[in-house]
């Protein structure tokens, strides 16, 4: 009897030798009502009187013995598992992070923002209209009749004989001083479209800023005072400004005006190809047949208007030659603005 309850012992430390051993099981087998440990206590009647505390004694020490031994298999089994579970779970703090991409505006509509920034600081208000407009407001109204030769450098794309997309965004202005008696301060920024083709300084659709100041007293001085804050905030306070007499069918007198290109400082250089000077608008004082038309008195009133184009403003302030590239929306491109 004595071997069999050795027997039972190095059975059941072989059992539990094995990492996956299924101590309930093993517990069963060897501890339980059934269990092998069990069958040899019953069988303790038929011992003498003096095997019987002998055996006892060993049947308890190695009952106690393989408690033991399943406790401690079951303290192993489940530090193994968290040593597994940390090894599977484990996270790398040091690892470097993934930088979610931000987006950002395009350079067109961040410049075209900055100018109407540099013109509500004056105290102009932003007046938006329709891009499909009537023939009336796209010319008429701005003293280019039928048959004027402007018609042509400004030509267009025509829904029908009287309507047609804005070739600029003066109709706004005329809108404007239709519906609202002077003063009025408002700039119009927006779309445009032209019949143009495709190059590097050219696109069928592109984008315009347009300022118009209707009051009493109104004069060039003024016009002056206004874009010079304007070139100013825009490309630096060391720029200055420059008008040259030009002919606009809106405006009488015209001019155009340039900027001292920022790069050179005047001197001459690449980007004013040579000059020290770069344009970037037109401007003037606005014709009183204009006025009359809005029903607005040219002797009581006088205005200035000017007109720009934001890509070109974009192109001279990020040094961008060629005009496709603000339309292809590749973003290497976009990326650097
Ligand atoms: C009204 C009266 C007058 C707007 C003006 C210009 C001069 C001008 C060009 C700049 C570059 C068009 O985008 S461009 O090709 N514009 O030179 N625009 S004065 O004059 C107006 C506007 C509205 C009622």
């Amino acid at each position: 009897m004595k071997e069999k309850l050795e027997q039972i012992r190095a059975a059941a430390v072989a059992e539990l030798s094995a990492p996956e051993a299924d101590l309930e099981a093993l517990r069963i087998r060897f501890l339980g009502k059934k269990g092998e440990l069990t069958a040899v206590l019953r069988g303790m009647g038929q011992l003498t009187a003096e095997e019987r505390p002998v055996i006892g004694a060993l049947a308890n020490e190695v009952r106690e013995y393989i408690e033991n031994a399943i406790a401690e298999k079951a303290e192993a089994q489940k530090s193994a598992a968290l040593a597994k579970k940390l090894l599977d779970e484990r996270l790398d703090v040091t690892m470097p992070g993934k930088v979610p991409e931000v987006g950002k505006r395009h350079p067109l509509a961040q410049v075209q923002k900055d100018m109407e920034d540099i013109f509500i600081g004056m105290g102009f208000s932003i007046v938006e209209g329709p891009e499909v407009e009537y023939d009336y407001y796209n010319f008429q109204a701005l003293n280019i009749p039928e048959n004027h030769p402007a018609r042509d450098t400004q030509d267009t794309f025509y829904i029908t004989e009287n309507i047609l997309l804005r070739s600029q965004t003066s109709p706004v202005q005329v809108r404007t001083m239709e519906k609202q008696r002077p003063p009025i301060r408002i700039i119009s920024p927006g779309r445009v479209y032209r019949s143009d083709a495709v190059d590097a300084s050219h696109s069928p659709l592109f984008h315009q800023l347009e300022g118009l100041v209707v009051d009493k007293g109104i004069t060039m001085g003024d016009l002056k005072g206004t874009l010079e804050t304007f070139a100013k905030t825009m490309f630096g306070e060391q720029t200055q400004i420059r008008f040259r007499p030009h002919h606009f069918p809106f405006t009488e007198p015209s001019a155009e005006v340039d900027v001292s290109c920022f790069v050179c400082g005047g001197k001459g250089c690449k980007l004013c190809k040579g000059e020290g000077w770069i344009e970037i608008l037109g401007a003037g004082m606005v014709h009183p047949n204009v006025l009359r038309g809005c029903n607005i008195d040219p002797d009581e009133y006088s205005g200035f208007a000017f007109g720009m184009g934001v890509e070109r403003i974009t192109m001279i302030k990020y040094g961008i030659d060629d005009m496709r590239y603000l339309y292809e929306n590749d973003v290497r491109f976009l990326d650097q603005f």
